[in-house]
C-alpha cells in the first residue's frame, strides 16, 4: 500500500464534507409536529463546525469495501448522518452540568447555554430517536436496516457508549486496563459501528469486516489518546472547546497515568497497527489509511 500523510486525509476530508453537510441539513427539515425552538436546537448542533470522522469512517470503510462511487457513497450516507447523530446527541448529554458541564463545543456555546437544559436534553433525545429512524426508512433491504439498527443501538447502548459515560463519570480503577475499558466503550464502539456500518452498506466480506474491525480497534484508541494529549498540550481555538479539565478534575487519562512522551509513543504504535490491519483491503482502503495518520497529528 502506498504511504498516504495526514494531509493527504485533508483532501479526502474536503471532498467528503459538502455531501455530509448537505446530507446532514436534510435530514433536519422542519417537520409538522417538532417545534420550531426544538428544531433549532437540534440544528445548532448538528450542524455546527465538526470534523465529521464518524461519518468519513462510514463513507471511506463503504469505498474500502468496494462501493459503488459512481453513486457517490450514497448507499452508506443514511448510515453516515445516523451515527453523527447519535455522536451529537452524545455531546449535548455530556456537556450538560448533570455531566461535564461544559460550555464550550465545536467553537460555539453549548447547546444548553443557549436554549436551557431541559431543551438541550430533548435535542439530545430527539437526535437518538431519529437516527434510528434513518437508518430504518433509508437503509435498503429491510434486512440490511434490522442489522444496522441493531448494531447502531449495541455501540450506543448499556454496553458501550453510555456504559463507558456511566463509568467515566462515576470513577474506577486508577489503572490503564481500566482506563482502556472506559475508552472502548465510550469512544471506541462507535467508531467501530461507523466502520461496520460503511463495509455494510458496500456488502463487506466477513474478511473486509474483520480488517475493519482491526483498523478501528487500534484507530479508535490512538483518537482517545490524542484527545487527552490535546487536553493537556492543545490550542482552545483550534479545539473548539475548553482544554485542561481533565487534569483540574483529577480523571484518568494517558498521559496522567503513562506520561506524555509514552502517550505519544503508543499512539504511534497504534496508528501503524492500524494502517497494517488495512492490508487485506488494498489500495481502496487509503482514506482510511489517511485518516488514521490524521488522528497522530490532528490539532483538533
Ligand atoms: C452522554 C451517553 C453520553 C455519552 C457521552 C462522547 C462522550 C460520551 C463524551 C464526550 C467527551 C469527550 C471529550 C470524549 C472523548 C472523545 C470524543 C468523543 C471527542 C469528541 O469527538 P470529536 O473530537 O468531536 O470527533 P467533533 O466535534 O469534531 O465531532
Amino acid at each position: 500500500m502506498v504511504e498516504t500523510s495526514s494531509a493527504c486525509f485533508l483532501s479526502y476530508a474536503d471532498a467528503l464534507r459538502p455531501r455530509i453537510e448537505q446530507s446532514l441539513a436534510a435530514y433536519c427539515r422542519p417537520v409538522v409536529g417538532c417545534p420550531a425552538t426544538l428544531g433549532e436546537a437540534i440544528r445548532y448542533s448538528l450542524l455546527a463546525p465538526a470534523k465529521r470522522l464518524r461519518p468519513m469512517l462510514v463513507l471511506l470503510a463503504a469505498e474500502a469495501c468496494g462501493g459503488d462511487s459512481s453513486r457517490n457513497g450514497d448507499e452508506a450516507m443514511p448510515a453516515a448522518v445516523a451515527v453523527e447523530m447519535i455522536h451529537t446527541y452524545s455531546l449535548i448529554h455530556d456537556d450538560l452540568p448533570a455531566m461535564d458541564d461544559d460550555d464550550l463545543r465545536r467553537g460555539r456555546p453549548t447547546c444548553h447555554k443557549v436554549y436551557g437544559e431541559a431543551l438541550a436534553i430533548l435535542a439530545g433525545d430527539a437526535l437518538l430517536a431519529q437516527a434510528f429512524e434513518v437508518l430504518a426508512e433509508d437503509v435498503r433491504p429491510a434486512a440490511l436496516a434490522a442489522r444496522c439498527c441493531a448494531s447502531l443501538a449495541r455501540a450506543a447502548g448499556r454496553a458501550a457508549l453510555v456504559g463507558g459515560q456511566a463509568d467515566d463519570l462515576t470513577g474506577v480503577e486508577s489503572n490503564l486496563a481500566a482506563l482502556e475499558a472506559i475508552h472502548a466503550r465510550k469512544t471506541g464502539a462507535m467508531f467501530l459501528v461507523s466502520l461496520e456500518l460503511g463495509g455494510l452498506a458496500a456488502g463487506a466480506t466477513a474478511e473486509q469486516l474483520a480488517a475493519l474491525d482491526a483498523y478501528g480497534q487500534s484507530m479508535g484508541l490512538a483518537f482517545q489518546i490524542t484527545d487527552d494529549l490535546l487536553d493537556v498540550s492543545g490550542s482552545e481555538a483550534a479545539a473548539g472547546k475548553r482544554l485542561g479539565k481533565d487534569a483540574d478534575r483529577g480523571k484518568l487519562t494517558f498521559p496522567g497515568l503513562i506520561g506524555i512522551e509514552e502517550s505519544r509513543a503508543r499512539a504511534a504504535a497504534l496508528v501503524a497497527e492500524a494502517c497494517k490491519a488495512l492490508a487485506p483491503l488494498g489500495s481502496a482502503a487509503e482514506g482510511l489509511e489517511a485518516l488514521a495518520r490524521y488522528v497522530l497529528e490532528r490539532d483538533r
